[in-house]
């Protein structure tokens, strides 16, 4: 039969369950918007800049059950995407990319965005294929959807000739897309020993990640048979409920707020689960080596990296959590720890941690206390967050509690600003029924922010609660202390009202904390009733989030004694001599 390489493509993309795709057109890639366009089942989306588009097919991926796909120009859109393809290679999330690629029959050099794409994909995704054929297509991209979906998720990059697209070929067949059954076992000898070291602990603890996200209902069930104290990564704070009486924070270490602070040191044995002990989830590194670890993983490769395990198990978190639960069940096991007195000991210190962030109203400033308090009591419980990188996103990981899994979003190995706006604006394309907050910073927002012009020509209600502080605040109070200098780190005037004016969106402004819970009341009004919303928060950020107290202490105890001596010196000279 034949068929266009476009037609081709899209029907493949159809068949592996795509809902959008985002991307800017060009010359390489208008067959290919046309045949989606003519696709009943998948929409196109015109994003203003190809890397917010792809921090939307990474959000998509995150929140909703189709992957998230670009199509996008050859080199130049390539070039764009990089961010938010970055963002899935680092964070295991599937992606598909697809590039046009320049004329491959002419033999003429110096194309129009000639350049060897599939060579500067390499380093930042999973597989790539340069597509040679009409009878490759649509073999190459289901082949690529299961690279991207299966193991440990990511971003695979197809290039599609523009010659391909435009041109009929005869094909053999259009095979539907049989999805890979294989689903490989974990090694049931080591589930065993597993299981018999969570047995002799007299404090275990589970630290889980972003792979988990899935099995939460079988971590709360574990946590509640072993009495278990539960940290989360910043990626993975979604994967346990944050209301559960077990669950204590974001990260582990100094890092850590004072409820997994304890739980660590107490802790004797630990299960973490779809983790690699990452510099943002230990803070800096920031603990001892945890003690008798399980570690559990899909990818092998992070097994013994940054910690040495007693066992590790390569496995899907699903599956090892629920054979470690049927193994214990087997052996009727029940511990004998006082649930009642670990749980009241987690209130304790949680309740208290909280209490600091509201020690009395201001009239002139936002308290992140009162803000996200209001925000939690506000917001649906199926609300999603969506956050970028910056102070407001450590303030939003310690005091908003999050209980439905994947409705927390942030960018956080690849750790690139300018991810929220475009990301919410993706989750409220895959979730139209549920409410989408996005906390930004207002540097990481100036990168993405005129995006908010998607969100309105789509038709997509997102709150952006842009947190003003005139600074890159998170980089700015490393500089304060050590430097007494903000070099680079102040940003100019902002008129926010302006750019919600210019873009078509509403406008809400939180002054003070008095105004907090009746402005979030009004912008969650405007969202529910279809409008776009802009809210500029004057927010206070004198106080330090756990992260950084945490991050600033064991870095300076790791210095050598001279360069400590140094930094003091020169940190005390500044701040008297200037
Ligand atoms: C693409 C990119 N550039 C620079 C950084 C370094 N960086 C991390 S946080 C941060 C400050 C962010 O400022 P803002 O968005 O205003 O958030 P705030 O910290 O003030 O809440 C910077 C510059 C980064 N993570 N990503
Ligand atoms: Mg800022």
């Amino acid at each position: 039969m034949k068929r266009t390489g476009a037609q081709l493509a899209v029907y493949a993309l159809e068949q592996v369950g795509v809902k959008f795709t985002f991307g800017i057109p060009g010359t390489h890639t208008t067959e290919l918007y046309d045949a989606l366009d003519l696709s009943e089942q998948i929409t196109p989306i015109l994003v203003n800049h190809e890397g917010s588009g792809a921090f939307m097919a990474e959000a998509l991926s995150r929140t909703s059950d189709s992957i998230g796909t670009l199509a996008i120009v050859p080199a130049a859109g390539l070039t764009h995407a990089m961010s938010g393809i970055g963002e899935a290679f680092l964070d295991g999330i599937p992606m598909l990319v697809i590039a046009g690629g320049t004329r491959t029959d002419t033999g003429r050099h110096y194309q129009l965005h000639q350049f060897d794409q599939v060579e500067l994909a390499k380093n930042i995704t999973k597989a790539q294929f340069g597509i040679k054929t009409h009878n490759e297509i649509i073999p190459s991209i289901y082949k690529a959807y299961e690279i991207a979906t299966s193991g440990e998720p990511g971003p695979v990059f197809i290039e599609l000739p523009v010659n391909l697209q435009l041109f009929e070929g005869e094909v053999d067949e259009m095979p539907a897309f049989v999805p890979n059954q294989d689903q490989s076992q974990p090694d049931p000898n080591k589930i065993r020993e597993a299981v018999e070291m969570l047995k002799k602990a007299e404090n275990p603890m589970l630290f889980v990640g972003w792979g988990a996200v899935d099995a939460s209902d079988l971590t709360v069930e574990l946590a509640e048979m072993l009495a278990a104290p539960v940290a989360t990564t910043l990626q993975g704070k979604s994967a346990f409920p944050n209301t559960h009486p077990l669950y204590t924070s974001v990260g582990l270490g100094a890092s850590s707020k004072p409820s997994a602070q304890w739980a660590l040191k107490k802790h004797d044995m630990m299960l973490a689960v779809a983790t690699r002990f990452a510099e943002i989830a230990t803070g800096s590194y920031g603990l001892d080596p945890p003690k008798n670890l399980v570690h559990v993983d899909i990818n092998s490769d992070v097994f013994d990296k940054n910690f040495k395990s007693e066992i590790s198990i390569e496995g899907d978190a699903t599956q090892v959590i629920k054979a470690i639960i049927d193994e214990l069940k087997r052996d009727s096991y029940t511990h004998n720890r006082s649930l009642e007195s670990i749980t009241a000991k987690l209130k304790e210190k949680n309740e208290k941690y909280f209490s600091e962030w509201l020690k009395g109203k201001k009239d002139n400033i936002v308290s992140p206390g009162y803000f996200f308090k209001a925000l939690k009591v506000q917001l649906d419980k199926d609300a999603y967050l969506v956050i970028d990188d910056g102070k407001h996103t450590f303030l939003a990981s310690e005091l908003f509690p999050v209980d439905l899994p994947r409705h927390f979003i942030s960018p956080t190995d690849f750790n690139c600003m300018g991810y929220c706006v475009p990301g919410a604006i993706a989750t409220k394309l895959g979730n139209p029924e549920q409410q989408v907050a996005a906390i930004v910073g207002d540097g990481a927002f100036m990168m993405t922010g005129l995006e908010m012009t998607t969100a309105v020509n789509y038709g997509l209600p997102v709150m952006f609660f842009i947190f003003n502080d005139g600074e890159l605040g998170q980089i700015s109070q490393f500089q304060k202390v050590p430097l007494n200098s903000k070099t680079c780190s102040v940003l100019g005037e902002i008129n926010f009202e302006g750019l919600a004016a210019g873009t078509g969106v509403a406008y809400v402004k939180i002054a003070n904390d008095h105004e907090s819970e009746k402005q979030i009341a009004k912008a969650i009004d405007l969202s529910n009733n279809g409008q776009p919303v802009l809210i500029e928060v004057k927010i206070d950020y004198s106080k330090k989030t756990m992260l950084t107290k945490g991050v600033i202490k064991v870095n300076l105890k790791r210095f050598p004694f001279k360069e400590k001596i140094r930094f003091i010196a020169r940190s005390l000279k500044r701040h008297i001599i200037g």
